[in-house]
């Protein structure tokens, strides 16, 4: 797959009320400021455009655009992330979207929720895993809306503990995906191929392949020369803030 687009969004001074499942101190701002924007120069290096949308300060989380939106070939879906302070990000959104795509759609159920996170879209099938922040009803409904666009989705499990079904994993090629262990002993990932995070380094699971380049969080030696091993070309980024608030590489952008 080649992607031509990426839209991220700036950090905003906000970003230290930023959700988190433990808190391990506040992220520095200007840390985290000089980490997004080499992460933006990574992406472009590939040859893609990417869309900077300004820092919105009345959401701390809106840097993590990925919950928001997903981004398929024929179309856009608008999320309704289940995590309150963090709903009205997909409004703000949704106009980028129309701008840039032909068919805009939008999960709309009251008691629908689903974040762009616990969604990991392979060549042949759409994986959604029901977390805190992803039910039933949102995934049935995502299901409603992508099935005319001929993609079929498959229900997978969030370990519990984890906040989304990709901090756990990420796609690196048609067939190749990278996992933690506690995630591929479900057996989600059966037909496909799957390299192991090294144990103690399950922060280094989600990454993101983007055109030539797989961008993974530094620190992880031992998974970085895993990947290098397999013959991926690795970008390590600085993720230190981000994490502080259970963010990574695939959080940090809508990528197509
Ligand atoms: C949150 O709890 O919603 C944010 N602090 C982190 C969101 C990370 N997003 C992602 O994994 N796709």
């Amino acid at each position: 797959t080649h992607f031509s687009h990426a839209i991220t969004r700036r950090p905003a001074p906000s970003i230290i009320a930023g959700l988190r499942a433990v808190d391990t101190g506040s992220p520095d701002l200007a840390l985290m400021q000089a980490h997004h924007a080499a992460y933006v120069a990574t992406l472009q290096e590939t040859g893609a455009t990417v869309v900077e949308l300004p820092a919105l300060d009345a959401y701390p989380d809106s840097v993590f655009v990925e919950d928001t939106a997903l981004c398929l070939p024929e179309g856009a879906v608008i999320m309704r992330p289940g995590a309150p302070s963090r709903l009205g990000e997909a409004a703000e959104m949704a106009p980028h979207l129309r701008a840039l795509y032909g068919q805009v759609v939008e999960i709309t159920g009251k008691d629908s929720f689903i974040e762009g996170g616990d969604i990991l879209v392979t060549e042949r099938e759409v994986l959604v895993g029901r977390s805190a922040r992803t039910n039933a009803a949102g995934v049935a409904e995502l299901a409603r809306l992508v099935g005319p666009w001929g993609h079929k989705l498959r229900e997978v499990h969030t370990p519990p503990g984890v906040l989304h079904f990709k901090t756990d994993c990420s796609l690196l090629d048609v067939d190749t995906v990278l996992s933690t262990t506690r995630l591929s002993a479900s057996g989600c990932f059966e037909g496909y191929r799957v390299i192991p995070v090294a144990d103690g380094e399950e922060a280094a699971a989600n990454t993101i392949r983007f055109n030539d380049l797989v961008l993974m969080p530094a620190g992880f030696p031992k998974t970085r020369d895993t990947i290098l091993a397999a013959g991926f070309n690795v970008r390590e980024i600085g993720n230190s803030e981000c994490a502080k608030l259970d963010g990574g590489m695939s959080c940090l952008s809508l990528r197509f």
